[in-house]
């Protein structure tokens, strides 16, 4: 029997997590682990936060507060977050600066990969700021954007144009931390070597052609991504100059060098491995070795172990090249080959009442907040799994948690059950006896039974929305079931028939208690007492209920106690108020002219703290909400806008941001160049309708000719394509 390693992708520490990110990578993580506890399977679920990289080293910075202290409080703030959403990973929610073995385990990774040949080294030139002596990585340089003039462009990209950035070109540089103009530095990174591990067989198994990979599909949309990637596959650096992170190991330690957060953090999944076991032992009394992590990431026989990895599709690229080229890169230098993914059930992105989810434009719900608004947890659980981004990007509406709570789950299941036993209290001395079946019951159990198997079926195949609305239609069976008894007019009759309705809907009651476990945790254990079968060992009850629809523990009757109200409606008004506070807290924070990034940061975040040795603090310098100047109608005039259609999409070379367009515009076709591949896939865009600044004067970039631009939107969170709403010819002119 395979065993079954799940994780979820590694919060950053870096700030609030929201509800795109519980149903991104932890919630149906916590669904499928559940799942497979309940079939007997051993498995491992594995979670802690990111703690490495400039992300954190600035924002901790310009809030004044120490590294380690910064990400402690964010640490702190995601797992009481993801606790309230009775996610339960194997503890300890752990972290990759927090976890004692995540040096050694990431500085082995490093040195099996040199001593393997699969790391370059090259040396390159960098702006070094010789007040902080230190390399400015990526954003801790500022300057001018050589493309449109804006100030505060960052090393790395600039804000306002979204032009991809070489840092050498920036104009007028500065170090982010002081202010001062750095100069230009030679300094050595390391490599991994993906096209040649690509070669060497991680290719290969991507394809499912080698042996180490149990033929498993991917989703297509990890295919589709990674398909492009792989294509274009360069050796991609895993060093940084900075003081926070993992150092290199001996003899490669060089002042101030780090592995990048990209190269340790995915290995925390091992390094936190290590201290999942170490506390299973613990609490036996016993105590493990080091390298007893190796047991699940080498084990003997590569099949043994399943390796899950749950993200969103942000995170694809990571999951599913650079990691397991990493893994594949050890050969067997940890005693056996290191596990590769055997599935990753990428999201797409959860967008929130028709936007982006933006913490900075006040576009988002607290999860901690609501949850006490609505303490019902299963409720918010269950709303998000019925509309995860599974296939397609998907939303959060507080219509769609009102319908959820009031139509799935009150009305179908709560209601069922209270009139079930309140029927049995009232009228049957409080007592469900076993009923032989009719033709009725038949109908029912012909209904409910393909139900089951498609809800196994489904979270098999990691197809939670269709596992959800298996069990929502067998509260549908079971109700209309019901409701033809009508149990309150037979007993006038016939109290056998009554007893019979009684009998075989709680019967259907406790199945539902069987199978909601892994989505709603709470309610099903609570139906599951109120219909007789609490002590039933959940495990042996869902073979049963696979082999034969019905379990042993509930054909024994039962006498009933207590009737819980398991969820209670939510009003129009409510939901209303909801909507309009949501709106008002965007437009407030629209109207703040500080937005800085210290914004993630609760308040306590920003009182005055320890200065940290790393580097001082320095305050967050505010950037004034630039509104542009008024124009006329004849200024805003000369923009040619037309609508295009994309018939050619593709990655440029040595450009992570940038994709080559060709866009037939009616007339002609045009290439452009636009700086979205980190928000869009190529094969994503092609056919898409997009807008077209024609009259913008031609420019080259990676050298290739630019003719004009996509329009697109962005709320700080990435660019998003502007696209006519209904159908328009190519050429149309946009005013
Ligand atoms: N921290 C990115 C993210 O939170 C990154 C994931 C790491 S998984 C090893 O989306
Ligand atoms: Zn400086």
């Amino acid at each position: 029997m395979p065993r079954y390693l799940v994780t979820s992708a590694l919060p950053y520490a870096n700030g609030p997590i929201h509800f795109g990110h519980v149903i991104g990578a932890y919630l149906p993580a916590d669904v499928y682990v559940r799942y497979r506890r309940m079939r007997g399977d051993d498995t491992l679920f594995v979670c802690g936060t990111d703690e490495h990289g400039v992300a954190i080293t600035i924002n901790a910075e310009a809030t004044g507060v120490g590294y380690r202290e910064f990400v402690d409080r964010w640490h702190r703030v995601i797992g009481d977050t993801l606790a309230a959403f009775g996610i339960q990973f194997d503890t300890p929610f752990s972290g990759t600066n927090r976890c004692r073995h995540h040096e050694r385990i990431s500085q082995r990774f490093f040195k099996n990969l040199h001593e393997n040949g699969y790391l370059l080294q090259k040396t390159e030139r960098q702006w070094y700021c010789e007040k902080d002596a230190m390399f400015l990585a990526d954003r801790y340089l500022e300057g001018t954007c050589p493309f449109c003039g804006a100030e505060n462009a960052r090393g790395d990209e600039c804000k306002k144009c979204g032009q991809w950035i070489d840092a050498l070109a920036l104009k007028n540089p500065h170090c982010k931390l002081c202010g001062t103009t750095p100069v230009v530095r030679e300094t050595a990174h390391w490599y991994l070597d993906l096209p040649k591990l690509h070669a060497d067989g991680v290719g290969e198994w991507f394809e499912g052609k080698n042996p180490r990979r149990e033929h498993v599909e991917w989703k297509p949309n990890v295919r589709s991504f990674v398909g492009n990637m792989l294509a274009d596959l360069h050796p991609r650096p895993i060093t940084r100059d900075l003081r926070w992170g993992v150092p290199l190991p001996t003899p490669f330690t060089e002042e101030g060098k780090v592995l990048y957060v990209w190269f340790d953090a995915p290995i925390g999944y091992c390094s936190i491995t290590q201290e999942v076991l170490e506390e299973r032992a613990r609490r036996k009394g016993e105590t493990i070795e080091d390298n007893a992590w190796l047991d699940w990431w080498a084990p003997k026989n590569p099949s043994d172990v399943r390796l899950i990895h749950f993200i969103g599709k942000d995170n694809i690229g990571f999951h599913t090249i650079v990691f397991p080229s990493m893994s594949f890169g050890q050969g067997d230098r940890f005693g056996h080959p290191v596990v590769m993914p055997w599935a990753v059930p990428a999201m797409e992105f959860y967008n929130l009442q028709g936007r982006k989810f933006s913490t900075s434009d006040g576009w988002t719900i607290d999860p901690i907040e609501f949850l006490k608004r609505y303490p019902n947890v299963d409720a918010a659980r269950f709303t998000l799994l019925s509309t995860s981004p599974e296939t397609a990007d998907s939303e959060f509406t507080f219509e769609d948690f009102q319908r959820v709570n009031n139509r799935d789950l009150a009305d179908n299941l709560g209601n069922l059950l209270s009139r079930a036993l309140r029927f049995a209290k009232d009228k049957l001395d409080g007592v469900v006896d076993r009923r032989d079946p009719t033709e009725a019951e038949r109908a029912l159990y012909a209904e409910v039974t393909p139900q089951i198997h498609a809800w196994a079926q489904a979270l098999e195949k990691f197809e939670i929305r269709n596992a959800c609305s298996a069990l929502v239609a067998i509260g549908r069976a079971t109700n209309r079931y019901f409701d033809a008894c009508a149990p309150w007019s037979a007993i006038k009759s016939d109290r056998v028939a009554a007893e019979r309705c009684i009998d075989w809907t709680t019967r259907c009651l406790g199945i539902i208690g069987i199978l909601a476990e892994p989505f709603l945790p709470n309610a099903a254990r609570a139906i599951r007492e109120s219909v007789g079968i609490g002590g039933i060992d959940l495990r042996q009850a869902v073979d049963e209920l696979l082999a034969r629809s019905q379990v042993t523990a509930a054909e024994i009757g039962f006498r009933v106690g207590e009737v819980p109200i398991l969820f209670q409606k939510i009003d129009d008004k409510t939901i209303a108020a909801e909507v309009a506070a949501l709106r008002e807290r965007a437009a407030a924070s629209a109207k703040t002219t500080t937005k800085n990034m210290t914004e993630n940061v609760p308040a306590a975040a920003s009182q005055p703290a320890a200065p940290t040795p790393a580097a001082a603090p320095t305050p967050a310098a505010p950037a004034a909400a630039a509104g542009k100047p008024e124009i006329t109608i004849d200024d805003f005039a000369k923009v040619e806008l037309r609508v295009g259609t994309v018939v050619v999409a593709e990655r440029v070379p040595k450009a992570d941001k940038l994709l080559r367009l060709e866009v037939d515009l009616g007339t002609e076709k045009r290439q452009v160049l636009s700086g979205i591949a980190l928000k869009y896939a190529p094969e994503q865009l092609v056919g898409k309708r997009v807008v077209v600044v024609c009259n913008l004067a031609p420019r080259t970039m990676r050298g290739l000719e630019s003719r004009g631009m996509i329009l697109a939107a962005d709320d700080g969170s990435g660019p998003v394509i502007v696209s006519p709403t209904a159908d328009v010819s190519p050429g149309a002119t946009v005013k």
